[in-house]
């Protein structure tokens, strides 16, 4: 089975980065054959960004998924821009994607709001570039957060109706969202999702925080109304961090309902607070260790470019030849 999954390198990453999305790209090193990550620097042209920022961004999001556990014997990790054939593979399907189509993402209508006219093109294709992502390594399975539903609807569809246009082609890849965890909420704002753009700075936790700042953010979480410690549609606040908890110790929301039940709202929030800090912990300090050591980690993108293009190159050519560009093979 292929596993494959992109992050993007704009802003740091969070906690529902880490527990939506990359706890589960190491995982995935041990049941995929091969696993496949991508830093898609690409993807993170299509808003406003400073060059020199988008490149250093780049090799610390690397950074912090080597720290995380990624290993370059055990997965292939690589820098999109550097596979040449994402961006192909992005246009050739631009011919099987309709424009109502990407205008119907809600990704795109929130990103882009009342300037819709004035947005990037780019912001508009995220989308067909991210299905080329995917497509270009015939994948199977695809770790992403909830958030990422819709736009892995929308790559189905298209490898679905390149399939029927130019016959079977691609695979038809599908999503792998966690159980538990797959929309972690701004801790002040938790009818929002925690996000790079989106969040508060209060309400957004990062991987690489300092240990105080991580149980600080959690103290002055908002807590919902009552006292009770449970999962509860009117509790956004305490179900997020019942679940947060519960993916740090590796047991379910229940068990965390029934450690807790009796305690109150404050003693919760330090709790999970401490424990986050110290789960977290090993990951920020192996950060700090080697992401400054460039040379280290352009290595491992190369080889991880180097990979990743001895499989999507054979791919992107049956889909030149099945549309027929270029000459016969
Ligand atoms: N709040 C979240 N809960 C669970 N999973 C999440 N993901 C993002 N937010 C949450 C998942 O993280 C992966 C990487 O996302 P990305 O490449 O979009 O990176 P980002 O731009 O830093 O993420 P944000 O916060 O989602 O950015 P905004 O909100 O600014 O667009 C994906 O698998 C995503 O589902």
């Amino acid at each position: 089975m292929v596993i494959f999954s992109g992050i993007q390198p704009t802003g740091r990453k969070h906690l529902g980065n880490y527990i939506g999305a990359i706890l589960n790209y190491v995982k995935g090193q041990d049941k995929a054959d091969p696993a496949i990550y991508c830093i898609v620097d690409l993807h993170g042209t299509t808003v406003q960004y400073d060059p020199e920022e988008l490149r250093r961004r780049t090799r610390e999001t690397a950074a912090l998924l080597i720290a995380a556990g990624l290993e370059p014997e055990r997965c292939i990790l690589f820098r999109q821009g550097d596979v040449q054939e994402h961006a192909e593979l992005c246009w050739l399907l631009s011919s099987v994607t309709s424009v109502g189509q990407l205008n119907r993402m809600h990704q795109f209508r929130d990103k882009a709001g009342a300037a819709r006219d004035r947005v990037s093109a780019g912001l508009l294709f995220y989308p067909v570039l991210m299905a080329a992502d995917v497509l270009a390594y015939r994948a199977h399975e695809v770790p992403v957060g909830e958030d990422q539903r819709e736009h892995i609807e929308l790559m189905r569809d298209v490898a679905e109706a390149f399939n029927k246009r130019f016959g079977e082609t691609l695979v038809v890849p599908e999503g792998n969202i966690p159980t538990v965890g797959a929309r972690v909420r701004d801790l002040k704002e938790p009818e929002r999702k925690m996000s790079t753009t989106g969040g508060t700075p209060q309400g957004t936790v990062f991987v690489d925080e300092e240990p105080e700042s991580i149980v600080k953010k959690f103290k002055k979480a908002v807590a919902d109304s009552g006292s009770e410690i449970v999962v509860a549609e009117d509790k956004p606040g305490i179900s997020n961090m019942i679940e947060i908890l519960a993916v740090a110790r590796g047991v379910t929301p229940a068990d965390i309902e029934r450690d807790f039940a009796g305690s109150g709202y404050g003693a919760f929030k330090t709790a999970v607070g401490e424990e986050v800090a110290a789960w977290l912990a090993p990951t920020r300090e192996r950060f700090l260790e080697i992401k400054d050591d460039t040379s280290e980690i352009e290595r491992f993108l190369e080889l991880g470019a180097e990979k990743a293009r001895a499989i999507a190159a054979p791919v992107v050519a049956d889909v030149r030849e099945a549309m027929g560009v270029g000459p016969v093979r």
